[in-house]
């Protein structure tokens, strides 16, 4: 199989009490695995057999089923690599960084948390590097960043809103979800992503 559902850094309940081990079980071993499935059942003997997932994601008019477990599969890798249970903080380059953009660290969790309470239903919220610049956007459902008419850059942070990433522990209460959520990001694989993504 092209894809293959990647190794967690950390056990279910590590990221306990901000996400409940039972979530993280259901969210990885049956929401990302179906996603990889179905996108690798979707790309066998089709063009998107030997391209990478970004690769897929950025091609125009992707057939629907493509598109929804690709980005699935996508975003959920991306989204595992930066949450940690080790509280670790943005280097002091990085911080500057984001102070420059947006005025503060918080102005920036400020406009992230509005894109993520905001995206009505199923989505995601994303910190992304949009021609050499921070640049915070949402998704509906698995769509991407990447894809053809979305918000365009290359995420390095994002955030599930999707109901099933949050339901068990705090039920209706989305605003909580993502208020506890920055406990647990791995800044390290943020900053990482962004000095990847610098062309
Ligand atoms: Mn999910």
């Amino acid at each position: 199989m092209p894809f293959n559902l990647p190794k967690l850094q950390y056990n279910y309940n590590s990221l306990e009490p901000y996400i409940d081990a039972k979530t993280m079980e259901i969210h990885y071993s049956k929401h990302h695995f179906g996603y990889t499935n179905k996108l690798n059942n979707a790309i066998i003997g089709t063009e998107f057999e030997h391209k990478s997932i970004e690769e897929i994601l950025k091609t125009p008019n992707l057939p629907e089923g493509i598109k929804n477990n690709g980005g699935g599969y996508y975003n959920h890798c991306l989204f595992w690599e930066i949450l940690s249970p080790d509280s670790n903080q943005l280097s002091a380059d990085f911080k500057a960084l984001v102070e420059k953009k947006f005025g503060s660290f918080s102005a920036m969790q400020k406009e992230f948390s509005a894109a993520a309470s905001t995206r009505f239903g199923s989505g995601w919220a994303w910190l992304c590097v949009k021609n050499n610049q921070l640049s915070i956007c949402s998704t509906a459902n698995q769509d991407s960043p990447l894809m053809d008419g979305q918000c365009g850059g290359q995420p390095i942070l994002g955030l599930d809103v999707w109901e099933h990433a949050y339901y068990l522990n705090y039920q209706n209460r989305r605003p909580d979800y993502i208020t506890e959520f920055w406990n647990i990001v791995n800044w390290a694989a943020v900053e990482s992503k962004y000095q990847s993504a610098l062309k």
